[in-house]
């Protein structure tokens, strides 16, 4: 055998071992979620099978759209309010009052933006009439306003698992989807992931959720149309453990943030969830962001009862204005995470501040 001959078939054989390997990951991958469970051994098996599925792009996630090309109408309606508000090389008491309503319109809240507007002018070097500085310093209250959150989703820090991720909002709101995509990115990831059904009020709910489990090969676990959340939680998180997957991602039934006793109950799926091997580490407020102001007082409701520690705004790709990501922020302390801007699973963005302010003025 000549030298190139030898040379070819070692590439040829370590291509087909590459390709077996993962073609073995991605099938012990849907056995392990089907299947649970598995010695030390296993596990470490697992483990290694993980690294190597990571690497794979076949089960990469799809390339997520930049905040700024997606926030469709909500960019368009405060970026044109403000250019037209500093559209002369000089600013006015009325070009100030027309950012306040550009602020207030865009669901920003009119104490919040009476604020901002305030402060943008104390910033303004004294008696200093340029649009261009004046631009500045609202950005730049903005941003500061908007910044110094830690945005990361949290996991145990334990080194036990699972962290489980509870879903919380009004009906519709998008917790499901969400869900779904967040699935999807977490498995890509190299994440062991169940699902919690934990919305029994209907079971479509179940069905819907199935479906996103399937898609990304995460494990679900559901009750009975009718079942206590609760419980299905308890079961979900119980089942994790023994399988040893990483996070539980609970799924509950949309409710109105006003009646006192969905919210109750809601405070049990909460404690439950934590009664057995999980630990609560997010409680993810899912608000709709085209409700725009409403959304704050839902916030106020659900982080009252179950401590929200971050909101996932949805539907920012519609006709939502966007400004309650400000109030949100500012009126509740309560950082938001993550962006919805479409229906797709990859449709899920990180909140990112410089870019949101960027996209505002862009
Ligand atoms: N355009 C757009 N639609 C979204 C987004 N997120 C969710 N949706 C859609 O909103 C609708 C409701 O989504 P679900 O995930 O079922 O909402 P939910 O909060 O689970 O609803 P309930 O379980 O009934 O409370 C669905 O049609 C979703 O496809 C988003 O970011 N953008
Ligand atoms: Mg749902």
């Amino acid at each position: 055998m000549t030298p190139a001959v030898v040379v070819v078939l070692v590439v040829v054989a370590a291509v087909v071992l590459v390709a077996v390997v993962v073609v073995v990951a991605r099938r012990r991958r849907r056995s392990r979620a089907d299947a649970g469970g598995g010695g030390a051994v296993g596990q470490l098996a697992d483990r290694v099978i993980d690294r190597v599925a990571e690497r794979d792009p076949g089960t990469a996630a799809e390339a997520s759209p930049s905040l700024r090309d997606r926030l469709g109408k909500a960019r368009a309606a405060l970026a044109g309010s403000l250019a037209s508000a500093f559209e002369k090389p000089s600013i006015s008491e009325d070009s100030w009052t027309e950012v306040t309503e550009a602020l207030i319109r865009a669901d920003v809240g009119l104490s919040v933006s009476s604020e901002i507007v305030g402060a943008a002018r104390a910033r303004v070097a004294a008696g200093s009439d340029e649009s261009a500085q004046a631009v500045a310093a609202l950005q730049a209250e903005l941003r500061e306003r908007l910044s110094g959150f830690d945005r990361s989703l949290a996991r145990r820090d334990d080194g036990r698992r699972p962290s489980v991720w509870l879903f919380v909002g009004v009906n519709g709101t998008g917790k499901t989807t969400t869900i779904g995509k967040l699935a999807k990115r977490e498995s890509d990831r190299g994440a062991l992931v169940v699902l919690a059904a934990g919305d029994t009020f209907r079971a479509a709910a179940a069905d819907q959720l199935a479906m996103w489990a399937e898609r990304s090969s995460a494990h679900i676990v559901r009750g009975a149309e009718g079942a206590d959340p609760a419980s299905v939680v308890f079961d979900a998180v119980e089942s994790a453990a023994a399988r040893r997957a990483d996070l539980v991602l609970a799924d509950t039934a949309g409710r109105f943030h006003t009646s006192q006793n969905l919210m109750s109950e809601l405070q049990k799926v909460r404690r439950v969830a934590e009664k057995g091997s999980g630990v609560v580490t997010e409680t993810l407020l899912v608000l709709d962001a085209t409700t725009g102001q409403n959304g704050l007082a839902q916030a106020r409701q659900f982080t009252e009862a179950v401590n929200v520690t971050g909101v996932v705004l949805t539907k920012l790709d519609g006709s939502a204005k966007g400004g309650i990501v400000v109030s949100v922020q500012t009126e509740l302390g309560v950082p938001v995470k993550l962006v919805g801007v479409g229906e797709g699973v990859a449709d899920l963005v990180p909140f990112d501040e410089s870019e949101f302010v960027d996209a505002l003025f862009a």
